[in-house]
């Protein structure tokens, strides 16, 4: 196994912080930057694939909108039961899909994979059984946000799914404040200090705008989808299941 580049972007002091961007720098260290950032997440990738096995139909797509490495797309590939099913990783920074492409090289997957470099909100989506959109929504500004779901909703084939994962803040003061402790003691105990802490927040306050758990509900209502559940929570991050 390839040794994994520790994440330290912010280990130094920065005097003009810039928003957060999924450039070079990250991507290098992105397997590293989201494991410690993202409780959860390892699990959460390995379920994708559980319920990509699930959910996909023979003879259609599975799109993972805002890829980054593939993670997600080679754990649907390790699980798809119907080899004619073809999977479409999508994510518009190049630094991202360079990399993603030859972590998709470097397995033997039975199942066909594109990596797009584009804009998920210009994507054209069709005859899909699977959509991955795993802490994606949370870089589109809010207003966006129905539209691309109302595409995936159209695209969907019936009984197909969305897995929408999401960092989420809370309506009720006392638990958006305990949960936001456990995500902070989640940082550091993964080895972050407090000034990486504070400055990866100043550079993504413009960039990730979460939303909460009943935003997210109405908005997959609005997009057509009828039956949502969810299906996991860690802390601040949930994934819903919503069917066509
Ligand atoms: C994983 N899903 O490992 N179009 C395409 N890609 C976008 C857009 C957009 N409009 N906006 C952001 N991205 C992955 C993790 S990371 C989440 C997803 C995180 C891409 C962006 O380039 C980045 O690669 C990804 O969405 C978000 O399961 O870093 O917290």
């Amino acid at each position: 196994m390839k040794p994994v580049p520790e994440d330290t972007l912010y280990a130094n002091r920065h005097d003009h912080l810039v928003d957060f961007e999924f450039n070079e720098d990250v991507a290098r260290v992105f397997p590293d930057m989201i494991r410690r950032s993202v409780p959860g997440y390892g699990t959460l990738i390995t379920l994708i694939g559980l319920l990509a096995e699930q959910y996909a139909q023979p003879n259609t797509l599975l799109y993972d909108l805002g890829s980054s490495l593939g993670a997600a797309t080679l754990a649907m590939g390790r699980r798809l039961p119907h080899h004619d099913c073809r999977i479409i990783a999508v994510d518009n920074s190049m630094a991202m899909v360079e990399r993603c492409r030859n972590n998709i090289a470097e397995e033997l997957s039975p199942v066909a994979v594109d990596v797009v470099c584009a804009d998920i909100c210009q994507q054209v989506i069709e005859n899909a059984s699977v959509v991955v959109l795993n802490f994606t929504l949370q870089f589109l500004s809010p207003e966006d946000r129905l539209a691309l779901l109302s595409n995936i909703y159209k695209g969907l084939v019936p009984g197909g799914v969305l897995l929408l994962s999401e960092k989420i803040i809370f309506e009720n003061p006392q638990e958006q404040a305990l949960q936001n402790d456990l995500h902070l003691s989640f940082k550091r105990a993964n080895g972050y200090s407090e000034m990486e802490i504070s400055q990866k927040r100043t550079a993504l306050e413009r960039v990730l705008i979460p939303e909460s758990l009943e935003q997210h509900q109405t908005r997959l209502t609005a997009a057509g989808f009828s039956h949502q559940q969810q299906w996991f929570q860690c802390f601040n991050f949930v994934s819903l299941l919503a069917v066509k």
